[in-house]
Formats: structure tokens, C-alpha cells, sequence
């Protein structure tokens, strides 16, 4: 670690740790910035949950739910599955970033019970709540030593090049400490779909086709192709241009 990256963990430890003595405990959730994005530093949990080094667990962490290829305005319903058969439940942080460390497209939390923004703005980091870490350990035995936690993205309304989804997930002992934690981090990258290929299968064909019609006349963000708040014929133009690619 250079000194430059030592002195951005300890300072954004110390935040970490004064935002933690205010509105939530860790258990809670985690503080925003160590989902090991480039937002982040490249930081993750194992700044404080220290036992172990990153990833050399028996376990995992994955982002389930992404498409081959995201098509602009599309809402996803992701999953942050964390798993680790040695251990008891799980936390969880997710990003969605540029190389930059900018946020791309737009998290937004779905299930307030189990997860909640990381952080106090526009969402960057989600994590768990409280509860979520309770019900990921209600979870964990039926799941196989496994717990998920859901989150929404809506992709961007234009291609804006490769994203990367940044998870953290940390398979925890429930000892309410920073000790006994496995710590797992995973990257997932992905590209745009081309313009008309609606469902973002990689082909722009029949079923593309089949979608824009079903939406004609409608102000449906993922058919409006041309970005000008209805579905007509300049769509349907663009879409037949790219027919067959
Ligand atoms: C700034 C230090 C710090 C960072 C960074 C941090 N934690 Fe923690 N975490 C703690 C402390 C201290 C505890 C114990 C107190 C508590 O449970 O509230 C804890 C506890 C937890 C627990 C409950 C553990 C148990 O065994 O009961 C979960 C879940 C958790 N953290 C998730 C995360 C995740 C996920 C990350 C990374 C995205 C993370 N934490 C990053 C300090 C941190
Ligand atoms: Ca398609
Ligand atoms: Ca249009």
C-alpha cells in the first residue's frame, strides 16, 4: 500500500468510525467505500474485519441477476449471494462504477427492511441493515450456508461504455465484532447492448421486434431508442437498421 492509499484508509477509517457512532451500529451496515471499487480506493472490509486476508476463505460473494449486456433505462433486480458453509450469515456492499470511480446507471434500495444506502446522497453503496444480517442468519442453514440480499440498478439511458458491479460480502461468525469475519470481494463487468437489441441478448431480431411493437405509442424508456419519450417510428427505424446484427 502506498503511502498516498494509507493515508486515504486511515482518514476514511476515522469517518467511518465517527458516521458509525451516529445513526448505526456496523451490524447495521457497513460504512460507504469498501465495496472494493475504484470509488472505494479499492478498499474493502478487511480494513476493519482484519482476521483474514481478502478472498482466502472457503466462500464467495456474486453478483446475480446481471444480463450478458445492459440495455439503456432497463430496471434490474440484482442479488448480492454471499456464501460460506463455515460460517453463520452474512453483509454485503454493492457499487456500480466506472474505472473512474464514478457511479453509473442508478442503485436504488428495494427491500428497506434488509438493506439500506451506505451512504447519505444519491445511492452509491447499499449494504445491510440490522435486520438483514438477522435474516441472512434465519437464512443461512436452508440456503446451504448461503444468504442474498436484493438490490435494484436501472441501467443508464445511453451506452456509457463498460461498468463494473463492485460486491464486498462478508460471512460473518455473529459475534458482533470485526473478528472471526471472512471477507470475499468480487468484480463483474459489462457493455451495452446495441441499440435496438431490446433484450439485451446480444441479437437484434424477432423478439426485439416483438417488444418494440407490444410498447408502440407508449412512453416505455427501454423501446424509446431515441431518447425522445415515446415509442414510433424513428424507433422502430433504428431498430430495423440493426435487424439481423
Ligand atoms: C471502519 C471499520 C469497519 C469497516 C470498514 C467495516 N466494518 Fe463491519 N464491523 C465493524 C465493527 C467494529 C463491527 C462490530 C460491531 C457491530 O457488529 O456493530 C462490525 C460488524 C459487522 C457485521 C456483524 C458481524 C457479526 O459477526 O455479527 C457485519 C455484517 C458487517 N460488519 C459488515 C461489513 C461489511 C460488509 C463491510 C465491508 C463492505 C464492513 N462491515 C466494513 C467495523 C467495520
Ligand atoms: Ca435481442
Ligand atoms: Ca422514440
Amino acid at each position: 500500500m502506498t503511502n498516498r492509499s494509507l493515508s486515504r484508509a486511515l482518514s476514511a477509517v476515522s469517518v467511518a468510525v465517527i458516521s458509525a457512532s451516529g445513526a448505526h451500529a456496523f451490524s447495521g451496515g457497513a460504512p460507504e467505500g469498501f465495496s472494493g471499487s475504484p470509488a472505494s480506493g479499492t478498499l474493502d472490509c478487511t480494513i476493519c474485519h482484519a482476521e483474514f486476508g481478502v478472498n482466502t476463505g472457503p466462500g464467495a460473494v456474486a453478483v446475480l441477476g446481471l444480463p450478458p449486456l445492459y440495455v439503456p433505462d432497463q430496471v434490474y433486480t440484482l442479488r448480492v449471494r454471499v456464501e460460506d458453509a463455515t460460517k453463520a450469515g452474512a453483509g454485503f456492499e454493492l457499487s456500480v462504477e466506472d474505472t473512474a470511480g464514478m457511479r453509473l446507471g442508478q442503485l436504488a434500495v428495494t427491500d428497506a427492511l434488509n438493506t439500506r444506502n451506505a451512504g447519505s446522497g444519491p445511492v452509491h453503496f447499499v449494504t445491510q441493515t440490522s435486520a438483514g444480517k438477522q435474516a441472512s442468519i434465519a437464512d443461512w442453514a436452508a440456503m446451504g450456508g448461503a444468504a442474498e440480499f436484493t438490490v435494484q440498478w436501472t441501467a443508464p439511458s445511453s451506452d456509457e461504455g463498460e461498468i463494473g458491479f463492485y460486491a464486498a460480502g462478508n460471512a460473518i461468525n455473529n459475534a458482533t465484532a470485526s473478528s472471526g469475519d471472512e471477507i470475499y470481494t468480487v468484480a463483474e463487468f459489462r457493455s451495452a447492448a446495441v441499440p435496438g437489441d431490446l433484450n439485451g441478448d446480444g441479437a437484434v431480431d424477432t423478439a426485439d421486434l416483438g417488444m418494440l411493437i407490444a410498447r408502440y405509442g407508449t412512453p416505455d424508456p427501454v423501446a424509446d431508442i431515441s431518447n425522445d419519450g415515446v415509442v414510433g417510428t424513428e424507433d422502430l427505424s433504428i431498430l430495423l437498421n440493426a435487424f439481423g446484427n
